[in-house]
């Protein structure tokens, strides 16, 4: 199934074109299945309806558990190195992992989970996380996991949105030198969630917390109640796998749906190829679990493919800026996959922390989630790679389930912040704003794909009509991005960033609207808009524009005000990083928010704000420059 060569990978990008069902179902023999497909793949992008492998059946634990214990028994499948580094990390074989899942499942149906409900998972980065994702996959239940940084209405919405019968959850997290509260953040969110029969609390930071009889139950406790005995539910291809929240341009974050097989081949194909893993070697990816790179590349991808996984509940900067390169040298880690806004931000701190730690052990690095600047490109590649490691620049969505567009390690030649060339099965196009194939090298537009791929999302969770809308009637017959992307003359592509209005901030996807809409709640705010700027560490920043009357002499207070109704209603993670109040805001005779001129503003270029005289009020723009000034 890997690829070795650049004309391999020519030959093969050229099959899964022209052949794509063969392609597909030669890449899916690699994995285990109950029984094989009846039809490789049916689909149309109109309604949009998308089916692959459909007849087939399988349970993807068994191929990311099972499958690997009659030689790989006491392989480590996960490596869990603890925020703390005075504390000892724990390795889960494949063998250990296999029970612990088996157990765990079988709470799960003691606690009434059946195959097709929903439960929520709100946990730390501790290998448990992983087991309560493996468990509901084990017995067919849904899992919806979300970041341990969302707030308790977030959570909230997610949990009703998708009617969930349990959550899973721990006391508390450790971050850094902080500690985050999470049963009793949960606690809040259940006030409003009347679906909740059941909640499963793991003690982790053995904070006090609330338990209330009938419906809180200890992790610890239940486990000792159950054997580890759980055979494997037998899914359909088609099955759903997992809802994953995600924000869009519009509205209240989707439920992106993934489904059983074909989730598991892309996953599976892609971790594989793109990293070039071996067996024995340790890959770590940086992200959270909460995250889609945390969903197919910390546990899916790697796991199906017998790897060993390590997972760092941690931040790159405690208790010092080597934490990272300490976790290298001690795990002895092969494959690294990280984040542009994490390598900007470790960059800053120079070499000094590098310096002295054993970073042998590297093969591969990797980037996602953002646009990676040449700067930290090359950084990366000297300082920590040595100039002897592939960078895999891997460009891909929540939506699309794996990488999409990538280099494939030790295979594609790469270029400084390209994302470079698809991978096989994958067909990329650029259209203009009328949706017109843009065609031939050198050009720019907004990036599309024209045929269905295994790991692409199937529906929006309850609402079929908003996965249409959002992604595929923008552009007739063709999967919308929402980014831009540049092809260069040697066919290479660069995703230049998003083109709607979603802003990404250290790699997270977060909608202007929704932070618009926490902004208004804040009693006193008129209105408000949201626009992203250029920042020197997380990729982008929030600009806030704010109409508040009656502001105090303390302008500061509120501000924090408004920063902390902002944490309530979406997390910490959607904070504006400048708020600036302003009388009025730049709008059309039609009542549209010009947000060119506020994107302008706050890249603090307002030498040419092009044709404005469509504005209502041209005096607004004015006001609102001079006080962007004094920010
Ligand atoms: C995996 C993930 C998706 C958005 C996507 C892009 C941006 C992701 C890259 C990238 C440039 C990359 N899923 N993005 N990877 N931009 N180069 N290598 O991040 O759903 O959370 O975000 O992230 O804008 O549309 S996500």
């Amino acid at each position: 199934m890997q690829i070795n060569s650049f004309e391999e990978y020519q030959e093969t990008y050229q099959k899964s074109i022209n052949q794509p069902e063969e392609f597909w179902a030669g890449i899916a023999s690699n994995f285990l299945w109950k029984k094989k497909w009846d039809h490789v793949l049916s689909w149309n992008f109109t309604t949009p309806d998308i089916k692959w492998f459909e007849g087939a059946k399988l349970n993807i634990t068994e191929n990311c558990l099972d499958r690997h214990l009659a030689e790989n028994g006491d392989t480590p499948a996960i490596v869990w190195e603890p925020n703390d580094p005075e504390k000892e990390s724990i390795t889960l074989t494949y063998r250990v992992l296999h029970e612990q899942v088996c157990r765990f499942a079988n709470v799960l149906k003691k606690n009434g989970v059946q195959k097709g409900d929903r439960v929520c998972i709100y946990m730390p980065m501790v290998p448990e996380l992983a087991v309560a994702v493996l468990a509901c996959a084990r017995i067919g239940a849904v899992h919806s996991v979300v970041f341990g940084g969302f707030s308790a209405k977030s959570i909230a919405d997610r949990i009703n949105d998708a009617a969930c019968k349990v959550v899973v959850t721990a006391d508390g997290a450790f971050r850094g030198n902080k500690q985050i509260q999470l049963k009793e953040v949960i606690d809040d969110a259940l006030i409003g969630c009347p679906t909740i029969e059941k909640v499963i609390v793991l003690t982790h930071t053995r904070t006090p917390v609330s338990m209330l009889k009938g419906r809180d139950c200890w992790w610890e406790d239940e486990i000792k109640l159950v054997d580890s005995n759980c055979p494997a539910e037998e899914m359909d291809a088609e099955d759903m796998l997992f809802i994953l929240y995600t924000s869009g341009s519009t509205g209240k974050p989707k439920g992106v749906v993934h489904t059983c097989g074909g989730y598991m081949v892309y996953a599976g194909y892609t971790f594989s190829n793109v990293f070039n893993y071996q067996p024995g070697e340790v890959y770590f990816c940086t992200a959270d679990i909460g995250w889609i790179t945390g969903h197919s590349y910390i546990v899916y991808g790697p796991l199906s493919q017998g790897a060993t996984t390590l997972m760092f509940e941690g931040i790159p900067t405690y208790p010092n800026a080597s934490r990272f390169w300490d976790i290298v040298e001690k795990h002895q880690v092969n494959i690294l996959y990280t984040a542009p806004t994490a390598i900007r931000s470790l960059m800053g701190f120079g070499s000094a922390p590098v310096q002295g730690k054993d970073l042998s052990s590297l093969r591969v690095l990797g980037s996602v989630g953002e646009p990676i600047n040449e700067e930290a490109w090359h950084w990366f590649d000297e300082e920590i790679g040595k100039k002897n490691c592939p960078i895999v620049d891997t460009w891909w969505q929540t939506e699309t389930g794996g990488i999409m567009i990538s280099p494939i390690a030790f295979v594609t030649p790469t270029k400084p912040s390209f994302a470079t060339l698809p991978l096989p099965g994958i067909q990329p196009i650029l259209v203009d704003e009328q949706g017109k194939e843009i065609e031939g090298n050198g050009v720019n537009g907004n990036l599309c794909i024209r045929f269905p791929w295994p790991g692409m999302l199937r529906t929006t969770y309850g609402d079929h009509e908003r996965c249409r809308l959002t992604y595929f009637s923008t552009y007739e017959n063709l999967y919308f991005t929402g980014d831009g992307c540049l092809r260069d003359k040697d066919g290479y592509y660069r995703i230049t960033g998003r083109v709607d209005d979603v802003i990404n901030v250290s790699g997270h996807r977060i909608g202007t609207a929704e932070v618009e809409n926490a902004i208004n709640m804040h009693a006193g705010v008129i209105e408000s808009a949201v626009v992203g700027y250029p920042h020197e560490v997380k990729g982008q920043g929030i600009f806030a524009f704010v109409i508040y009357p009656g502001l105090s002499k303390d302008e500061e207070l509120t501000r924090k005000d408004i920063l902390q109704t902002v944490t309530r209603i979406i997390g910490a993670i959607a904070k504006p990083d400048k708020i600036l109040f302003v009388s009025g805001l730049p709008k059309t005779r039609s009542g549209k928010i010009m947000r060119r001129i506020l994107r302008k503003v706050a890249e603090g270029d307002t030498s040419n704000l092009g044709d404005i005289s469509t504005l209502l009020d041209p005096a607004v723009v004015q006001e609102i420059i001079g006080k962007s000034r004094q920010l």
